[in-house]
């Protein structure tokens, strides 16, 4: 048996195909990469599914035969099969605002208590429970999460990979199972919920056609195909004691437990309790993250980001900052002239150049991290030492070390290809080559390369400034 695998890992800003080998230590190369974003069909946002596996089938040809694959994507977003396997439309983007009321309709008429107290997510709108909601559903046969309708297409089965399913709303969060008594609260049809399979388990072989078309047959592996779930399962951590911000078009921050959170402060600062791998529970609350800078560059059509975070770095301190969680900055669209209006509202004169809303984005995603990584402190008693920041956002230097000021704590930063290291980890442990969690960020740490900030600067500055954007202290 091969020590290669191969990591098929889609963000919401870029998709990509990686191999790994772990031969000698752990080594990872991009076979291929490629982008991805939302596409308007009369008046409707998507996702370009087709497109995307295309691109998995280029990127699986280029890194050529491997002991197994293992796919992970963005969560919430789902694919409509009808009885004969065939896929009803196209997937409907999370940013899309077919789900406008339908969170609170819901809170109105089921409890928000009672939602809590069984799935233990946070509300954000589009959740696949509200998007079902908001769709039609008489000719579907089964849902498939993004990553399990992919890895249907490469293998012919079906099934509900648990971290990704725990994102849906309507998965029992202590027993991690379907929340069949919800379901039908919802007035949901069943069937629409395939069985549940575990980070580790073989999936199935590859179609015929597939195998045919790639020169070569592995079989496919569920991973924590969340992709957060990879992430922090990649956290090169050394000890418990860390807070993590997965931090790419979302930053997703918070810390690792062996047990869910569900207080009614808890529910109340909106975090979640997602399932992780090996039953860990991902105790976070996503902050906006880096969608906000690439939405300003969109805007800016051809902005060299090098240059501008150079720009960045040296512009004063603190001249404007907004809650990057705002919900106005959620639907794609003019970010600067958003970002603009929300100093406006809070009295605050709006950024003048473009290296000026670099810097007000940068600060106010410090802010996002640190509110969270500090709330979930709180919430849960973990104690923090360090915050570990994986994730394309690592390679920006200015946002760690505005991270680290914020939190007032070290951050590691790196990998940036967090994601994929989790997920071949999680296969290479299946194929007996890795023990647990420990030694899988223990080869992350190896891989390198990571790096530390220590924090700097003026505490109350960024107390003067979270008090600014943050009605709830932080
Ligand atoms: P996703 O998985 O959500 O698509 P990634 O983890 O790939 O996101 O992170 C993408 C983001 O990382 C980009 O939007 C960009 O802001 C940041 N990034 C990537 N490369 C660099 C770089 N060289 N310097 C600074 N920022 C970078
Ligand atoms: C990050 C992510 C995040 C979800 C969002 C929809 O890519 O999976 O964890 O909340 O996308």
């Amino acid at each position: 048996m091969s020590r290669r695998f191969a990591a098929v890992d889609l963000g919401a800003s870029s998709g990509r195909v990686m191999l790994a080998d772990l031969s000698d230590g752990l080594t990872l190369t991009e076979a291929h990469r490629f982008p991805n974003g939302p596409v308007r069909v009369a008046g409707r946002l998507h996702w370009d599914v087709l497109g995307l596996y295309r691109e998995i089938l280029a990127g699986l040809r280029a890194a050529g035969p491997v002991s197994s694959v293992g796919v992970d994507s963005w969560a919430v977003d789902y694919g409509l099969l009808d009885e004969s396997g065939a896929l009803l439309g196209n997937p409907v983007h999370y940013r899309d605002d077919r789900t406008q009321g339908v969170a609170e309709r819901v809170a109105a008429e089921v409890g928000a208590e009672t939602l809590y107290e069984t799935n233990g997510l946070q509300v954000l709108p589009f959740n696949t429970v509200y998007q079902l909601l908001a769709d039609r559903l008489d000719r579907a046969a089964t849902m498939l999460l993004v990553p399990d309708l992919l890895a249907y297409w490469l293998t012919g089965e079906v099934g509900a990979e648990v971290t990704n399913a725990s994102t849906t709303g309507l998965l029992d969060v202590r027993g991690r199972t379907w929340a069949y008594p919800l379901i039908e609260r919802m007035g949901l049809p069943a069937r629409l919920f395939p069985p549940l399979r575990q980070p580790g388990e073989e999936i199935g072989g590859m179609r015929p056609d597939v195998a045919a078309e790639l020169g070569w047959s592995a079989p496919v592996r569920a991973v924590g195909s969340h992709d957060t779930a990879s992430a922090v399962a990649a956290v090169p951590a050394t000890g418990p004691a860390f807070a993590y911000v997965s931090c790419g078009t979302w930053s997703l921050a918070g810390v690792e437990l062996p047990e869910p959170v569900l207080t009614p402060e808890s529910r109340a600062a909106n975090f979640t309790n997602e399932a992780g791998v090996d039953g860990t529970v991902r105790y976070l609350r996503n902050v906006m993250g880096l969608w906000l800078l690439q939405e300003c560059l969109r805007a800016w059509r051809g902005a060299d980001l090098g240059q501008l975070l150079k720009a960045a770095a040296g512009e004063p301190p603190f001249a404007a900052v907004v809650n990057p969680d705002e919900p106005v900055f959620l639907p794609p669209g003019d970010m600067p002239a958003r970002i603009a209006a929300e100093c406006r509202r809070t009295g605050q004169a709006p950024p003048v150049t473009e290296a000026g809303y670099v810097r007000c984005v940068l600060e106010s995603l410090a802010l996002g991290h640190r509110r969270a990584v500090r709330q979930a402190m709180e919430l849960s008693g973990r104690e923090v030492e360090v915050v570990h920041l994986v994730g394309g956002g690592s390679r920006n230097e200015l946002l760690c070390r505005l991270t680290a000021d914020a939190c007032g704590l070290p951050v590691v930063a790196g990998p940036a290809e967090a994601t994929t290291f989790g997920n071949v980890l999680v296969q290479a442990r299946a194929a007996g080559l890795v023990s647990g969690l420990d030694e899988m960020r223990a080869l992350v740490a190896a891989a390198g390369p990571l790096r530390r900030y220590e924090p700097s600067g003026d505490a109350r500055a960024w107390d003067e400034a979270a008090s600014r954007v943050f009605t709830q202290a932080a």
